[in-house]
Order: C-alpha cells, then sequence, then structure tokens
C-alpha cells in the first residue's frame, strides 16, 4: 500500500456565468490528486489528511472511495480548505483559504495506521504551514525506512515562515529517495540538482513544463519529451505525474530504497508523462483511469 500524505481541498475553478465570471468547486489539492490518479491507475494506495464532515469534506471523501483509495483521513467539524484557481492561457495560480480548516489543523497525534503501508509519499502547500506540517514531517521522519517520494509543490506567496520551511525540507530531503522538483522550485530552493541528490534523494525528477521530465540518479539522467496535447488547465498535472511514476515503480518493484535502473525509470516517466498529457487536456485536477491511456 502507497500512502499519500498531504492536503485534500476544493479547487474553486474559474467558469463565466451569464452574469460574469464565477468560479464552480471541484476536488483537489496536490496529494489527493496524487492518490486519486494512483487509485485510478490501479496502484493499492490510502490517504492520510485532515477532512472535514461538510458538504466538501464529504464530496472529497466520496470521490477517494469511486477511485479506489483507502481513506485513513481523520476528520473534524473544521470547515474545508479552499482554493481559488485563476488561469494564464492555461496555466494554474491559487489563493488558498485555509484558517483553521480540517486539513490545516491536523496533529501529529492524528497518525494513521502505518501495518500495511510499503511506501510513502509526502508533499504540497501542507508542509508549508502549522500544525499540519509537523503532522506529516513527523510522519516521514518516524518511518524513514520506508521508500520516500517528495513534492514540495512551492507556492511562494503561501509560505508563512521562510526558515521554518526551508529547515523542514532540508530535514525531509534528508530521508527522501524520489524527489520532484518543478523549474520554479528549484529557482526557490537555490538549489542545483547535485545539491539534491546529495542530500540523500536516489532520483531527482525536474518537471519542465511543456518540454516534458529530466530524471537524474548517481549515475544517469533519462529524459522524457511531453506529449502534445491542447491545453484546458494545469491543475493537477504535476500531481499525476507523481502517480504515474509512482505507479511504474511500483509495477517494476522498483518502488524501494534503492535507485531503479534506467529502463524501470523509463518507464515509470513514460506512464506519469502520458497521464498528466491527459490531466492537462481537461479542466481541472480530473486524473485518468488506467484505460485511458
Ligand atoms: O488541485 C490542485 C491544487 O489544489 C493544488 O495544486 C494546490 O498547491 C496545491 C497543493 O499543494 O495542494
Amino acid at each position: 500500500m502507497i500512502l499519500c500524505a498531504g492536503e485534500a481541498l476544493i479547487d474553486m475553478l474559474p467558469r463565466d456565468t451569464a452574469d460574469g465570471p464565477g468560479f464552480y468547486p471541484a476536488t483537489g489539492g496536490a496529494v489527493f490528486n496524487t492518490a486519486i490518479a494512483l487509485g485510478r491507475l490501479g496502484a493499492p494506495v490510502a490517504l492520510h489528511t485532515g477532512l472535514s464532515s461538510d458538504l466538501f469534506g464529504t464530496r472529497l471523501s466520496d470521490a477517494l472511495t469511486a477511485s479506489n483509495v483507502v481513506n485513513r483521513a481523520a476528520v473534524s467539524e473544521r470547515p474545508t480548505t479552499l482554493a481559488f484557481v485563476t488561469l494564464t492561457d492555461g496555466h494554474a495560480q491559487y489563493a488558498f483559504y485555509d484558517e483553521g480548516t480540517a486539513g490545516r489543523m491536523l496533529a501529529p497525534s492524528d497518525a494513521p495506521g502505518m501495518s500495511d503501508v510499503t511506501a510513502l509519499f509526502i508533499g504540497g502547500i501542507s508542509l508549508a504551514v502549522e500544525p499540519c506540517a509537523k503532522a506529516y514531517e513527523a510522519l516521514a521522519l518516524g518511518h524513514a525506512d520506508l521508500p520516500i517520494m517528495i513534492d514540495p509543490n512551492i507556492r511562494p506567496g503561501f509560505i508563512k515562515d521562510e526558515a521554518a520551511f526551508r529547515g523542514r525540507l532540508d530535514r525531509l530531503l534528508a530521508v527522501a529517495d524520489v524527489v520532484k522538483l518543478s523549474d520554479e522550485d528549484m529557482d526557490w530552493l537555490g538549489m542545483t540538482p547535485g545539491d539534491v541528490l546529495a542530500a540523500g534523494a536516489k532520483v531527482l525528477c525536474l518537471t519542465e513544463g511543456s518540454r516534458g521530465v529530466r530524471a537524474l540518479t548517481a549515475k544517469s539522467e533519462v529524459h522524457v519529451p511531453a506529449h502534445k496535447v491542447d491545453v484546458v488547465d494545469t491543475v493537477g498535472a504535476g500531481d499525476t505525474f507523481n502517480a504515474g511514476l509512482l505507479a511504474g515503480l511500483h509495477r517494476a518493484g522498483a518502488l524501494t530504497k534503492a535507485a531503479p535502473s534506467d529502463a524501470e525509470l523509463r518507464a515509470a516517466l513514460e506512464l506519469g508523462v502520458a497521464a498528466a498529457a491527459i490531466t492537462v487536456s481537461r479542466a481541472g485536477a480530473n486524473p485518468p483511469w488506467e484505460h485511458e491511456l
């Protein structure tokens, strides 16, 4: 079982109405999207998060069930986090409303059952705000014997305490086996690929938008170009890529603490890139099912 641990929220996606610009709610959150995509790709997956018992929380919970994701959320009566999305040429930007929400207030004492967990995926905005960041960090550091993938999905405008966030990322990079970073993440971190590998990662995936993805290990570099598709929006693209990569490594028996072979890595990257191409070709975070690939 791959345990995904991080944000589940509602994306408020832009949609013009007869009365002018409007928004409509869709399920989202980086780690939630990765869990949904893993379930749809047929991988055994569970999600740990803070879920609300409100209408949106129920919708998120129902979506997990519909995509074969085991729900390991801590449920509370606090509200659901909202992310208002604006699009520029399909490129998404987010404004988050998360003060006191079920996701934000997740605590280390809410830790999920781990006995059947064989790999851990963490990331997203939840690593940048407390107390939930402490809960996710404790989970990763407490299970550093498992294969761990991290995608910090850095949203600079959302970080409240930069020093605390950088410190947390340093500690997480030291236990991560697979790390995914975008061009923007690398710029913000001010790290070279060599720095990330030296910190402990066996695989560093650098997503480069329409150019595709480069994966670096200590010994090699594998490049997989992106598919050419008409982009509706980029919501959930990186999250779906992460799921394809994890599903591909899992299928090959290569989701371990050791570096995969180049062939295993390439096949997993190709799955991630193909799945992400489908996600960007439709509105919101709506990852593909296996049969759609
Ligand atoms: O569905 C996609 C967004 O909700 C997501 O990308 C927001 O940055 C985000 C995160 O880390 O959850």
